[in-house]
């Protein structure tokens, strides 16, 4: 057993990192590593500048040399009797050929690509594609409504769409195509929508701008030569929520990140690539599917298990049919789903064989040490090592894990950072606090993971980012160091919620919400909730002339799950006389966090408040919630 506390940080972080980049194969390799300025009127970050490779070559063309006939990619689908194996080869001829369709028709080095699909091989054929001829993917999480979908269309100027039909998911069927088109009502610029067949959905077709999967890639070859790159050229955007505003488009550029992503899934995971299955249950539509389905994956030369479906269907047991049945040695999930399976009979678990299973991984929100004892002790049956892995949409990769091998004395312990990364805990004053102590988590260096900055807003990202400390990166949570210098994430500080792992924006609910004509104000919060981690709770103030009542409250549900997506449906609605404001107008969200979360007797200091007696309103609606 290693000792976690020992961890070896290098004393060089250039050299460092110049040696890790040797993972890939580069067309012209790297002189130097770092280049980068975290001042605030001179941000900028750059890896491996003078570089030039192509993430696709990482992950395929090498490969293939070595070994063509290693399977890339396993998919499960959403039925449990339909699966399939596709080798190195031919996923690099898919993507090939996908890279010639979208080149046939003018998509160029630079352009823009919004990728709306669901969990099939041919989703990760579309990024790879797009990286294979330069083009910068945007991958939209399947479950996004077509208003979401298309003011990110708008946002990053994108010229072509990959989709799908439909998307199958627990037996039913998401209407993408539909979906794509409503979108394309409000958003312009689109001149090419490719469509993958996944369902028999009917679906419209517009001459000139739809084309068929299917049928377009008979027309082409197999084989497209790979566009050099610069390291510091974009890889992909991907949206992601914030405190303010709406989402913001986070760019991740070439070289660095496949670095990182490449670096991080060999570190935590140690898959043997010859021999073992790895399956990280993620969308590809969110950055944990981005890094640990496809990109970190495929440049090792693993075997990434792609599933179509849901943990809850046809029955709460389908997890673990998938881990015997491709007998999977690694699994990485979100603790959400752990939570959801605990719930029902370990009798699910048991019945099927686990013994392939050598490593478990959670992320996305934090694991509650209840939820991480059950992931242990039942599907890890006490032998699999646990890995909870930290980390963010703008961090490209894990930052701070427990690794295989570490004890696991501290269930639901972030405990120390990878090699190459140092984090601080900073108090109020931004002094950093050495020894055990909680404040603001920051990254003090830049590492070749990160975020390079907001498409089309690097203000945003500055501000967003290196405004709250000088000179250090501040993630948004927060974090406790206990003795043995072990960090304990402690969560966000700022107004993102956490949602069954989907991270979203409290304002961002609160704009869905008052486009509807009966609110004239809202304030929403997150409480805990047993499976989903935070419920959303939306107070909501109607406008005159209009009475509260259920269907109300329900129709301003309906409002959210339009205006962003299912994802982001409110678990409650509370239509309240006011809200509690400070007499300069400041909605005092401390109390009305409380009053969600069901202490009422915990609000503090309420004598600032404009109108005190609105607290004891809240306080009583609140109570027919559960
Ligand atoms: C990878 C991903 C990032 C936010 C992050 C934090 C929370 C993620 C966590 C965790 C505690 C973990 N988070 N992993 N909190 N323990 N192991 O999830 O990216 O969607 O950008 O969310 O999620 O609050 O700041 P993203």
């Amino acid at each position: 057993m290693s000792d976690r506390t020992s961890r070896q940080q290098p004393s060089d972080l250039d050299a460092f990192w110049l040696k890790e980049a040797e993972r890939l194969d580069w067309m012209t390799k790297p002189s130097k590593a770092g280049n980068w300025s975290w001042a605030e009127d001179d941000l900028r970050i750059a890896w491996f500048e003078d570089g030039v490779l192509n993430a696709s070559v990482q992950c395929l063309d090498r490969h293939v040399a070595a070994h063509p006939d290693r399977t890339a990619i396993i998919w499960e689908g959403d039925s449990p009797d339909v699966s399939e194996r596709i080798t190195y080869r031919e996923a690099f001829e898919e993507v090939c050929r996908m890279a010639n369709v979208l080149k046939a028709r003018g998509v160029r080095k630079g352009d823009r690509v919004i990728l709306y699909m669901p969990m099939v091989p041919e989703a990760a054929y579309a990024m790879l594609a797009c990286a294979r001829i330069g083009a910068v993917h945007s991958v939209v999480f399947g479950g996004f409504s077509p208003e979401a979908l298309a003011s990110r269309i708008e946002d990053c100027g994108a010229t072509a769409i990959i989709t799908a039909d439909g998307g199958r998911r627990g037996g039913k069927t998401i209407p993408l195509k539909a979906n794509v088109d409503k979108a394309l009502e409000k958003a312009s610029g689109i001149r090419l929508v490719l469509m993958v067949q996944v369902t028999d959905e009917k679906v419209a077709f517009e001459d000139g701008r739809d084309l068929w999967w299917h049928e377009a890639r008979d027309d082409v070859t197999p084989d497209c030569p790979p566009e050099p790159m610069k390291a510091e050229d974009p890889l992909f955007i991907l949206y992601t929520s914030g405190s303010t505003g709406k989402p913001k488009g986070v760019v991740h550029t070439t070289g660095g990140y496949m670095t990182y992503a490449a670096y991080t899934h060999e570190k935590v995971f140690r898959v043997e690539p010859e021999r073992e299955v790895y399956w990280c249950t993620a969308d590809v539509g969110w950055i944990t599917g981005h890094s640990y389905i496809v990109y970190g994956p495929l440049a090792n030369g693993c075997t990434t298990l792609m599933f179509e479906g849901v943990p809850s269907y046809p029955d709460a047991g389908r997890m673990w049919a998938v881990v015997e049945k491709h007998e999977v040695a690694v699994l990485y999930t979100a603790p959400t789903a752990v939570r959801a399976l605990m719930r029902e009979s370990d009798e699910l678990v048991t019945k099927h064989d686990r013994s392939s299973l050598r490593l478990l991984g959670s992320v996305g929100e934090p694991i509650n040490p209840e939820a991480w004892r059950w992931y242990h002790e039942v599907p890890g049956e006490g032998r699999c090592d646990i890995v909870d892995t930290w980390w963010q949409t703008e961090t490209g990769g894990i930052m701070i894990t427990p690794l295989p091998g570490d004890p696991m004395d501290k269930p639901a312990a972030a405990t120390k950072p990878l090699p190459g990364i140092v984090p601080a805990i900073l108090d109020a004053d931004g002094k950093p606090i050495e020894g055990p102590g909680e404040g603001g988590l920051v990254i003090t260096q830049s590492w070749p993971g990160q975020a390079r900055t907001v498409w089309g807003d690097h203000e945003r990202f500055v501000q967003t980012y290196f405004s709250t400390y000088k000179g250090a990166y501040f993630t948004g949570d927060g974090a406790r160091r206990d003795e043995d210098g072990d960090y304990w994430i402690t969560g966000r500080l700022d107004d993102v919620l956490n949602v069954s792992g989907h991270r979203m924006g409290t304002a961002e609910i609160e704009s869905a919400l008052i486009t509807h004509k009966a609110a004239a104000e809202a304030a929403v919060v997150g409480y805990p909730h047993d499976v989903k981690g935070q419920g959303v709770h939306c107070y909501v103030i109607l406008k005159e002339g209009y009475e509260p009542s259920d269907e109300l409250a329900l129709e301003l549900k309906k409002t959210v799950r339009e205006e962003i997506g299912p994802v982001a449906t409110p678990d409650r609605v509370q239509l309240a006389p006011g809200l509690p404001k400070t007499r300069s107008g400041k909605i005092m969200r401390r109390i009305l966090r409380k009053i969600a979360e069901g202490h009422p007797d915990q609000l503090g200091d309420t004598s600032t408040l404009a109108e005190p007696e609105i607290v004891d309103k809240l306080i009583e609606g609140a109570k027919g919630f559960k």
